[in-house]
This record gives C-alpha cells, sequence and structure tokens, in this order.
C-alpha cells in the first residue's frame, strides 16, 4: 500500500501533516512522538515584523468546534529561521512554511526571507482574526491575484495558496489564484464565528469575531475542495475537521491530494501518528491501492 504523493516541492511519505497554527514549530509534539512520522510540517504563521496577537480570551470551545483569535502571534520571520527552525532541521520531514503580511511588500519580504529555508510556502490570504492584512486578499479575486505574483516573484520555492471559505464563490478565488501563479491550494481556512457569553451579554471572545474548526467545518471544506477541484489543474491541500483516517479518505475523494490535521491535535496529541497508521487499513476496505488512486476520485 503506497501512501506516497509527489506535490510542487513535496515529496511526500504519506499525505498527512499539521494545519498552520495547530502545531507552533513542533517542540512541543517532539515529546509525544517522532516527527518524522508525519509526511511533512507546515509551521505557525510568519509574519515580517513580531505580532503579539490579540487580548485574550481568544480561544473558545463550541458544539463540535473551536474558535479561535490568535491575531498571527509569531516571533517575526527572522527569530523563526534562527531561533525555531534548527529545532526542526533536525527532522528530514519537507517543510511549509505559513506566511501573511498587511502588505504585498511585507508579504514579499517575508517570502523573500523564508523560501530558502523551506520546501514551500504557503501564503496565509485568509486569516480572519487581523483588522488589516489576511482576509482582505483572501476575498478580493484581484487583491488575490497581486500578492500571489508578487511573492511568486521572489520565491525560491513552490507556493500554496491558503484560501478563505468567508466567501461566496469560493472558485473564483481558487482560479484567480492559479491565474496568477500558484503551484497549490491549501483549503480551507476558518470560518468567521461568534460565541456570547450570557451572563455579561458580551461576545466571548475580546476580538469579537473569531476562527471556527473542527468538525463542525468539516462538510463545508469537503463541499469547497469539491468544488474547486474540477476548475484548477494544480492540487489541493485540504484540512477542515479532520479527526480520523475516514476523514482523509473523504478529503482525498473530494479532490485533496494530501491533507492537514489541525484542531484534533488538541485533544489528541497522537492524533496525527494514528491517522497515518489507520489509513492503508481504511483505503483497502473502500478498494484503493495507494492515496494517489483515490484523489478526486468522487468526481469520477
Ligand atoms: N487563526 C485562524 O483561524 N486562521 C489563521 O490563518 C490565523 C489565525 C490566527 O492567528 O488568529
Amino acid at each position: 500500500m503506497s501512501l506516497r504523493v509527489h506535490l510542487p516541492g513535496l515529496e511526500l511519505k504519506n499525505p498527512v501533516m499539521p494545519a498552520s497554527g495547530c502545531f507552533s514549530f513542533g517542540k512541543e509534539y517532539a515529546q509525544f512522538y517522532d516527527l518524522d512520522t508525519l509526511g511533512a510540517v507546515i509551521m505557525k504563521a510568519a509574519t515580517k515584523e513580531p505580532r503579539l496577537g490579540n487580548k485574550t480570551p481568544r480561544v473558545a470551545e463550541t458544539s463540535s468546534g473551536m474558535l479561535n483569535a490568535i491575531g498571527l502571534q509569531n516571533p517575526g520571520v527572522d527569530k523563526i529561521i534562527n531561533g525555531e527552525m534548527p529545532f526542526l532541521n533536525g527532522y528530514a520531514l519537507p517543510k511549509i512554511a505559513n506566511i501573511a503580511g498587511s502588505s504585498p511588500e511585507e508579504y514579499t519580504e517575508t517570502a523573500k526571507k523564508m523560501s530558502p529555508h523551506v520546501q514551500a510556502l504557503e501564503l496565509n490570504i485568509s486569516c480572519p482574526n487581523v483588522k488589516e492584512g489576511g482576509i482582505q486578499f483572501g476575498t478580493d479575486p484581484h487583491l488575490a491575484s497581486n500578492v500571489v505574483r508578487q511573492v511568486k516573484k521572489v520565491s525560491e520555492v513552490p507556493v500554496y495558496v491558503k484560501l478563505s471559505p468567508n466567501v461566496t464563490d469560493i472558485r473564483e478565488m481558487a482560479v484567480a489564484c492559479e491565474q496568477a501563479g500558484a503551484d497549490g491550494l491549501s483549503m480551507i481556512n476558518t470560518i468567521t464565528g461568534m460565541q456570547i457569553l450570557k451572563e455579561r451579554r458580551r461576545p466571548l471572545l475580546h476580538n469579537q469575531t473569531g476562527g471556527l474548526s473542527g468538525p463542525a467545518i468539516k462538510p463545508v471544506a469537503i463541499r469547497m475542495i469539491y468544488e474547486v477541484y474540477p476548475y484548477v489543474s494544480i492540487p489541493i491541500i485540504g484540512m477542515g475537521g479532520i479527526g480520523s483516517a475516514e476523514d482523509v479518505l473523504e478529503f482525498l475523494l473530494a479532490g485533496a491530494s494530501a491533507v492537514a490535521v489541525g484542531t484534533a491535535n488538541f485533544h489528541n496529541p497522537f492524533v496525527m501518528p494514528e491517522i497515518i497508521a489507520d489509513l492503508p487499513g481504511v483505503l483497502r476496505n473502500y478498494g484503493f491501492s495507494s492515496v494517489e488512486e483515490a484523489i478526486g476520485g468522487a468526481h469520477y
């Protein structure tokens, strides 16, 4: 049973990786298992300058999901390269850097610094939790095309664009990114949501709104990947509520070539090695002899 997947810049021994922001830079999870078990790692978003993120409370549990409004907290691209990456470089697995910014220049400067140290970039144009940057690029096809084009000019490695589900027609965004030169897509980022604290009659999160993730958004992610798949010829890394090998197969059938696991890591730190161990059996049960055979299988 082959779990291998070949994507631009990425030779994956299996299709499972942590979603950006849910794995920090790997140190915490390395206490639980060998990170080289994973197909790849996607790091927490990097920005040009350090960011402290939003005020607390910035995480809340919901039915079948989680709301977050972290606000792109990170130590800045230089500290990530010099302080965080040496640890990850002790592992052979491919590294993907998620990069964010408030302007095309901020994206390009971060991309220029980061790209020599990783196998691919994931361009975050979909963070729902910062006022400037992020989602404004991810909800307007012209702004998205411009930032993708600029980053492609400076990046030494393939660029995957992380799309926002907070749009009317995600196909339009996907096609705009492909035409601007994107090498792949990551979908989906979180869906904007809110929780009200009844005692205080106020939104629970200090930021008021947050990004909803976890099993609650899985059908939305599947629907969007299924919609985009016939419209693009670049690969899709799928994410949104994955918690089992059965979920992974559903994403592959919808059109994802690889997957990222996010929220599930918080309640079960072993979830990714467990999924990787279960995947061959699940593929076999549904009549597949490799991961690649299952990709897009729901479309034929
Ligand atoms: N939260 C998300 O849900 N998605 C992002 O891309 C970034 C954040 C955050 O840092 O708040």
